[in-house]
């Protein structure tokens, strides 16, 4: 079956409104100062996501990192779960002890999120190391940003994946920083990500994050190679955050990143590209998409309400297991 088609591309068109959407009520709402953690927004970083949402099952494991709403919402993650966790209530998905960047819900095969840049990148091995001896057929994903490959972590669990066949996708979000830092002062000119990975011998590929159709294919290759070869695999997705690194507003003003290449990727706004893609195939139009979106705000509504009358964490609680 073909999977570039409507049903699954408008799969990711919704994914995509409810990621963006939801993060824009968070910069709203934030200054409220009821969110208590600190906040990595993926507003322009969707597309990945959401494909990946889409051709991965609750069953496929996943683990993130602190920029990790998209991927949790992606992976089919409840809203309110996910809005009570930022509030710090005990409906929250890791029952209100963790915050934006401490995401977990077995639920939906969502299994880690951190705040230590790579420490989930072993974890994810290991727990796809697990799915190999054990015999299930999951295609796990770990999801990485561009600054996670300058830690030593990410060499050893690359090449212990690569040693032992562990089926498993690496999904490198290269938006190019590392909070202030562009890759040009992080790496030596014209190195490629992607080619470090296939220089430890795992098959890798890179391509636009932005542009459905690039991330639709590289990924469906990959989780091909993982279930056929059962071995590793990794992907390079090139994208780019539109707010600041960390919290709700911009942070253009301190001038590390130059207004041209900011613009080029406002421009290939991945949400616009699949927009345009649908309406011309005459598969939405804008009153629908008009519908869809007031549907997902009512829906963000609802949860923002859920969470805030939801009750925090009752203290003889704080150190039970999250999942006993
Ligand atoms: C081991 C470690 N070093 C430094 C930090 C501080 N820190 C938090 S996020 C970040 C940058 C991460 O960049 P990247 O992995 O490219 O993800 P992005 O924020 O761009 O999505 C850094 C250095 C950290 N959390 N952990
Ligand atoms: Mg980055």
């Amino acid at each position: 079956m073909k999977l570039i088609n409507k049903k699954n591309l408008k799969e990711i068109f919704y994914k995509m409104l409810l990621i963006r959407q939801t993060d824009l009520q968070i910069a709203k709402r934030y200054s409220e100062n009821q969110m208590r953690c600190p906040t990595h927004l993926s507003i322009g970083q969707e597309c990945v996501p959401s494909v990946i949402g889409t051709f991965t099952t609750k069953k496929d494991l996943c683990v993130s990192s602190h920029r990790s709403h998209a991927h949790y919402l992606g992976k089919g993650g409840s809203l309110n779960k996910f809005i009570s966790e930022l509030y710090g209530k005990s409906t929250g998905c890791s029952k209100g002890r963790g915050g934006s960047m401490h995401l977990t819900d077995l639920n939906v095969g969502f299994v880690a999120s951190t705040a230590i840049v790579s420490n989930t990148i072993p974890v994810g091995v290991g727990l796809s190391l697990s799915s190999k001896i054990l015999g299930k057929k999951q295609v796990n994903i770990i999801y990485l940003g561009d600054a996670s490959i300058e830690e030593g972590v990410f060499f050893e669990s690359l090449n212990f994946a690569v040693t032992k066949k562990i089926p498993v996708v690496f999904v490198c979000e290269n938006n190019f920083y590392s909070v202030y830092s562009p890759l040009s002062v992080r790496q030596p000119e014209g190195r490629k990500i992607f080619k470090m990975a296939e220089a430890c011998g795992v098959k890798s590929f890179r391509a636009n994050g932005n542009q459905f159709k690039d991330v639709i294919n590289t990924f469906l290759k990959a989780k091909k190679i993982v279930e056929k070869e059962q071995k590793p695999v990794f992907l390079e997705y090139q994208t780019y955050r539109w707010y600041e690194h960390c919290g709700p507003n911009f942070d253009d003003h301190l001038n590390y990143r130059n207004k041209k290449e900011t613009l080029y990727w406002k421009k290939n706004d991945p949400i616009n590209i699949l927009q345009n893609f649908l309406v011309n195939k005459g598969w939405i139009n804008h009153s629908s998409i008009e519908k869809t979106k007031k549907n997902i705000s009512l829906k963000i509504d609802k949860s923002f309400s859920y969470a805030k009358q939801s009750p925090y964490p009752k203290e003889k609680d704080l150190f039970k297991h999250l999942y006993k």
